[in-house]
């Protein structure tokens, strides 16, 4: 036999091997995905940790198949925190760990949230992100193009200035306050006589550091890890009169593009640092208000008839907003918070 005949026969073959070879690392490397994750705080705030924490169980689950890099700072929207929602659903952003408070401008119903002394406590809050009301959050977020898959946790937002204790309405009078860029917390802080500037958190810290606004409100664990004392804010009101939740999400059409595999990573990978940065914020909260009182805060405790005095303040603000976000579901959030 003569060798030289087979020669060609066999480069073919080998030349099909390498074709093969090729188009297996090809399609591996299509299959190799990183998704980008958009976050207001970055991860020295549980709110970071809590995307960091879904980006390493999503590497692990998917032996690195799948991987995504958290970007924080609102840096894939240039700092304007409102615009993170829009930004995911048309594609420029393919997932985020983002506010209630920061969608609800694009999602009406987001804004259950922020109705003043709705959700007294954890317990509440937690009866209503894991009850029907939950539900119907979720159903308006996908609604709208987004696939919302857990819950994380900012926390109960408290309010802090730099001219004195604040423990009545009238207290809050002609007050500047930095509030988000989102219409109901402008309307909440007109009720209660003050002056609200809505800005990003960008523009937050240079606002009150120069004194362009006398006040600020956020989670207590915003006002430790930023020293928001070290800018002026030398008065905190534990009002607790809104929760922040988080909502873990991904873009609708990459969420279409993965196997169901990679969807149950990315949703159980949620679920468990959704769940993990909740009891951690929650937790940490009487240590960091002990350190908050220790730099010298003067930290202000309703009793109920200053309370009373607050929710009776905003009552207008009930009115105003519950046919915006829909009398169903503040019905069903009612009820999810009455057990029933
Ligand atoms: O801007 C804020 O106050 C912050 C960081 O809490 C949110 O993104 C809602």
């Amino acid at each position: 036999m003569n060798s030289s005949r087979y020669l060609p026969r066999l480069t073919a073959a080998l030349a099909g091997v390498a074709v093969v070879s090729l188009s297996l690392s090809v399609s591996s490397s299509v299959q190799a995905r990183e998704l980008s994750v958009s976050t207001v705080l970055s991860d020295a705030f549980p709110w970071g940790q809590a995307a960091e924490k879904w980006a390493e169980l999503v590497a692990e689950r998917s032996d690195g198949e799948l991987t995504l890099r958290v970007y924080p700072n609102s840096q894939l929207v240039n700092g304007d925190q409102t615009r993170e929602f829009s930004a995911m659903r048309s594609g420029l952003i393919d997932a985020a760990v983002g506010s209630t408070i920061n969608w609800s401008p694009q999602v009406p119903e987001l804004n259950l949230f922020s109705l003043p002394f709705f959700m007294p406590d954890v317990e509440a809050v937690d009866a209503v992100t894991g009850g029907a009301a939950g539900e119907s959050v979720f159903a308006a977020i996908e609604s709208r193009g987004v696939v919302p898959l857990a819950w994380g946790e900012n926390g109960f937002r408290q309010l802090s200035n730099s001219q004195g204790p604040i423990d009545a309405p009238e207290d809050l009078e002609g007050l500047k306050i930095r509030v988000v860029g989102s219409p109901l917390f402008q309307d909440t802080f007109t009720a209660l006589g003050a002056n609200p500037t809505q800005m990003s958190w960008a523009d937050a810290k240079p606002a009150l550091t120069t004194g362009a606004v006398d006040g600020q409100e956020n989670p207590l664990s915003v006002f430790d890890v930023a020293r928001i004392d070290q800018v002026g804010q030398e008065y905190l009101t534990l009002w607790n009169y809104m929760n922040d939740p988080l909502v873990f999400a991904v873009n609708q059409q990459v969420w279409d593009s993965l196997s169901a595999e990679e969807r149950t990573v990315l949703r159980e990978a949620a679920e468990e640092a959704g769940a993990w940065e909740i009891a951690m914020t929650r937790e940490q909260e009487p240590e960091r208000l002990a350190a908050i009182k220790e730099r010298g805060v003067t930290v202000t405790e309703l009793d109920e008839a200053q309370h009373q005095a607050f929710v009776e303040a905003t009552e207008s603000v009930h009115d105003e907003w519950v046919p915006r976000i829909g009398s169903e579901i503040v019905e069903a959030a009612r009820a999810d918070m009455q057990g029933e």
